[in-house]
């Protein structure tokens, strides 16, 4: 089953995506996801000149061995930029195994461990009671895990909170837009914010909340301790990924779970806040570590240690992306949740797909591959529109983690 055709394709349908569409020599076609928010032309760029040369001509079925091909065989390893690009054609080639087989990617990666995949949804609001609604809303749609984001007091806007009524979508402009940030109002607000939850939804909702990395260790240390009442499922980010030393000192002071990694690219990312069981779920994404054979690769790691999955499923991952996430989810043995956030009716138009939603849970369905197609012709009406991820100071100016 030999390559001979890889075809890098960006649309903008509402935000902008890069998908890999890879072609054998029996027509069949497999997509990849390649989309790095913000970054998308850098991945691009990867692949045109580095990856797609060395594609042509090879048998589609070796994935492993193409997978170390890229990764060992680049010399420079690792990073968002690599690991997005090696991430596509994976993802692509277990697509095209499955065509070949006529079996879902699920069945290839041992079958199902479970019925579907429990996901999560996003609420927020301006203020509390918008912050409430969201939450009714997202009941009301059948979740049972949401994730709360609300406005602060004192701080003019901040991240996770949709602005106007339009879904949350934070890479609004080609250069970078600016928010402010103040770690006390924050603190003071959250315990509050969650009591105002837990009041009005009880005790079963599953609560879930993303810091967004912005905390020192002793910070998230406090804020863990002040929320451990409100039973959340977990707390996300709470300082920067990069400070690994940091999680052990939160891990010391507080019981309430921690979710980390949807900036990682690597097992090597990951390997002592899972090996020193630091974490409680791990957030990978398929697409930016390294695609479906090294996220799984990461989570049999993780089971090792009680670890769960957690991945991410923002808006920024195309539904390739959910796709291959979801015939992860439901094959490994610790799964724990799944982000979702729902495309636009457009983008679901650009990339029809098998999977669905209902009762709160997502399922990747029976068809053979990952289940999804590019319509091409309306992914060419809609043009790249730069647009990149906000920028974060504090009052004084100095620049802070968003
Ligand atoms: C967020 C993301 O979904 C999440 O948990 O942290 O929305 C994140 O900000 C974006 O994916 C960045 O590209
Ligand atoms: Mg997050």
């Amino acid at each position: 089953m030999k390559i001979i055709d890889a075809a890098v394709i960006v649309t903008c349908p509402d935000r902008n995506f890069v998908t890999l569409k890879l072609t054998t020599e029996d027509g069949l076609t497999g997509l990849g996801d390649a989309t790095l928010n913000g970054r998308e032309m850098a991945v691009v760029a990867y692949l045109h000149e580095h990856v797609v040369p060395t594609l042509l001509g090879r048998d589609a079925t070796r994935i492993e061995d193409t997978w170390q091909y890229l990764y060992k065989g680049a010399y420079w390893r690792r990073g968002p930029v690599t690991m997005t690009a090696i991430a596509a054609v994976d993802m692509a080639l277990w697509d095209l195994l499955g065509k070949a087989t006529g079996l879902p990617v699920h069945r290839l990666l041992g079958g199902r461990c479970r019925t579907s995949a429990r996901v999560y949804a996003h609420a927020s609001g301006r203020d509390l009671p918008e912050l409430l609604d969201a939450v009714t809303a997202a009941r009301e749609a059948g979740y049972t895990a949401v994730r709360v984001q609300s406005g602060i007091p004192g701080i003019p806007s901040t991240y996770g909170v949709s602005k106007d009524g339009t879904p949350y979508e934070p890479a609004d402009s080609a250069v970078p837009s600016e928010s402010v940030w103040s770690t006390p109002p924050y603190l003071r607000h959250l315990p509050r914010m969650l009591a105002a939850v837990r009041e009005a939804h009880g005790e079963e909702l599953d609560l879930l909340h993303d810091v967004h990395h912005r905390l020192t260790p002793n910070e998230a240390a406090r804020l863990g301790r002040d929320v451990e009442e409100f039973r959340l499922f977990w707390l996300e980010d709470p300082v920067p990924s990069e400070l690994q030393e940091g999680y052990r000192h939160l891990r010391h002071h507080t019981t309430t779970p921690i979710a980390v990694g949807e900036v990682f690219n690597t097992i090597w990312d990951c390997q002592q806040l899972i090996g020193e069981q630091l974490i409680d779920f791990i957030r990978t994404s398929v697409t930016h570590a390294g695609g479906i054979t090294h996220l799984r690769r990461i989570l049999f790691f993780a089971d090792l240690y009680a670890v769960r999955s957690g991945s991410h499923g923002a808006t920024d991952l195309s539904p390739v992306a959910m796709a291959a996430a979801l015939h992860v989810d439901v094959s490994v043995p610790n799964f724990g949740i799944q982000e979702r956030m729902p495309h636009t009716a457009l983008t679901d138009a650009v990339f029809p797909h098998a999977y669905t939603f209902a009762d709160g849970t997502m399922d990747p369905g029976e068809q053979p591959g990952l289940g999804v197609e590019l319509d091409e012709e309306l992914a060419a009406r809609h043009p790249y529109r730069p647009a990149s991820l906000p920028v974060n100071r504090l009052a004084d100016g100095t620049v802070h983690s968003w």
